[in-house]
């Protein structure tokens, strides 16, 4: 069983921010940003290559909710999902980082030259 799964179960702890039948945000374990949770499914997905639209018209709903939870859907926020290994995601269990409560810089993601496919 994966990690966020074992979240999930509660098997592993979390500091659970918002929780309904199908979804669960929790505050990452690792912050970036003065606000950083990850918003999840329950239903197990390895990550946003295989999920399912159905699935993604009510997580779309859950992370405008969470952003309202913590206050920061007025001030902005961001949303990120990393994919498979050039997305660097580690835990294969789809998540959304949601970051916010400062201002966000928005500089390299790479050391490749970032004009080489243009
Ligand atoms: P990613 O690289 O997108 O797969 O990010 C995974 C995130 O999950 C990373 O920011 C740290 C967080 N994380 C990993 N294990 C745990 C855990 O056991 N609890 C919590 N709260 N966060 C975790």
């Amino acid at each position: 069983m994966c990690i966020f799964c074992k979240i999930i179960n509660r098997e592993i702890p979390s500091n659970i921010i918002l929780e309904n039948e199908d979804f669960l945000a929790f505050h990452d374990i690792n912050p970036k940003a003065p606000v950083h949770v990850l918003a999840i499914p329950k239903v197990h997905v390895d990550s946003f290559n295989e999920v399912a639209p159905e699935i993604m018209k009510n997580m779309t709903k859950f992370i405008q909710d969470v952003a309202k939870e913590m206050n920061i859907d007025k001030s902005g926020y961001r949303v990120i999902t990393n994919v498979g290994e050039n997305g660097a995601q580690e835990v294969k269990h789809l998540h959304f980082h949601i970051f916010g409560g400062a201002k966000l810089s928005w500089s390299h993601l790479s050391d490749a030259n970032p004009k080489s496919m243009i």
